[in-house]
């Protein structure tokens, strides 16, 4: 069992706590020379996680050499258009490549129904990971939002501008809508298996967020992570499950972000000047230290974290992270020294 009083969930109660909780996104992953060394084992990188021992080594890697206080399933967030066919391969030093790509309104009248059980892979890794951590450290499963997931089923691929998505939106506005829908319901059963098997909190990565203007965004993607927000609050297996909202960069005020239901918001590195007298009522908080700080040297690093700690000081529910992902570029000595960094502050 986990414990409730671990840190991580104490700031995701919203309790105020003399150090914060510290857990970085991507944080296993191709710095870290422990990851490649098994990385290599693999041709295609979903190879990898569908071996859930070596998604349990993977994901111990950050909490064994940092100390970190949280864990995160080691999977991806495009499980799920592999389980509906779609045929995702990651070739090594390329990004995502689909197969079978949604490329017109027949695609997504022709999806199977999302079977959960395709991806008893992730479960049986959530397993192992739960039972491998030390009781007081929680471990958060994860799922793409539907609008993220959407955008590479769409495009086929990872893009600078996802221009064929956008097109496709707007000649096919009602078939994106049940895609979107057919979306939401997969992340709502994925996420609920996860809990099951072991996840203490979810996150929702949004991370395609920035693609869309402020009526494009409510209309493609934040309505349907309110309706999966609404899904789990009404479960009884999930209900209590504290779910962290991530999206990359915005059109929306980080005000707007709590009307999604998420009991945290995770902040992109360019958010600033927060409303910190609203959002204390409404949210737990994590961020946001620009993750290319961590290609600077230990002074910058020093002065950039006395930066952000000062602002989420007396924060209550404070959790440091990063404003989006570790890159394979960082120093995992940087990493380890910003940890202890934090800690001695
Ligand atoms: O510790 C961890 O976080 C590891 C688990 C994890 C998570 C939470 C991985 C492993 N991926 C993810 C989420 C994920 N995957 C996101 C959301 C977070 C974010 O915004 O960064 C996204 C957008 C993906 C899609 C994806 N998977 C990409 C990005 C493609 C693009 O558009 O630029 C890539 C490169 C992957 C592959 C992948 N996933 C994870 C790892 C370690 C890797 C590298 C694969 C390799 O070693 O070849």
């Amino acid at each position: 069992m986990t414990e409730t009083n671990s840190i991580f969930l104490k700031a995701l109660r919203k309790e105020k706590l003399d150090v914060p909780p510290i857990w970085y996104m991507r944080q296993a992953g191709r710095y870290m020379p422990e990851y490649r060394a098994v990385r290599k084992q693999f041709k295609n990188f979903l190879d990898m996680c569908k071996n859930p021992d070596v998604c349990c080594e993977l994901a111990l890697q950050p909490i064994n050499a940092f100390n970190l206080d949280a864990s995160i399933l080691f999977s991806d967030i495009l499980t799920i258009p592999d389980a509906l066919g779609l045929g995702v391969e990651f070739l090594e030093g390329e990004g995502p490549v689909f197969k079978n790509p949604i490329l017109s309104a027949k695609d997504v009248k022709n999806l199977p129904e999302f079977d959960p059980n395709e991806l008893s892979y992730v479960y049986k890794a959530v397993t192992n990971i739960r039972q491998a951590l030390p009781s007081d450290i929680p471990l958060i499963g994860f799922c793409g939002s539907p609008w993220t997931l959407a955008a590479y089923s769409i495009e086929g691929r990872s893009s600078k501008d996802f221009k064929y998505t956008k097109e496709f939106i707007k000649v096919n506005e009602n078939e994106a809508h049940i895609f979107l829908d057919k979306l939401t319901d997969a992340c709502f059963l994925y996420l609920k298996h996860q809990v099951t098997a072991g996840a203490d909190v979810i996150q929702i990565f949004d991370s395609w967020a920035n693609l869309l203007d402020e009526k494009d965004y409510e209309n493609y993607s934040m309505s349907y992570i309110k309706k999966l927000i609404k899904l789990l609050k009404n479960d009884s297996e999930t209900k209590n499950i504290p779910v962290i909202l991530f999206a990359r960069d915005p059109i929306f005020n980080s005000n707007v972000m709590t009307e999604s239901g998420a009991d945290c918001l995770s902040l992109y590195w360019r958010v600033q000047n927060l409303d910190l007298n609203f959002l204390s009522e409404k949210v737990a908080l994590q961020g946001n230290l620009n993750p290319k700080i961590l290609l600077e040297d230990k002074n910058t690093i020093n002065k950039e974290v006395k930066k952000i700690l000062a602002i989420f000081k007396d924060y209550p529910g404070y959790i440091f992270n990063l404003g989006h992902g570790i890159t394979p570029d960082i120093n995992p000595d940087n990493v380890k020294y910003l940890t202890e960094l934090i800690r001695s502050i």
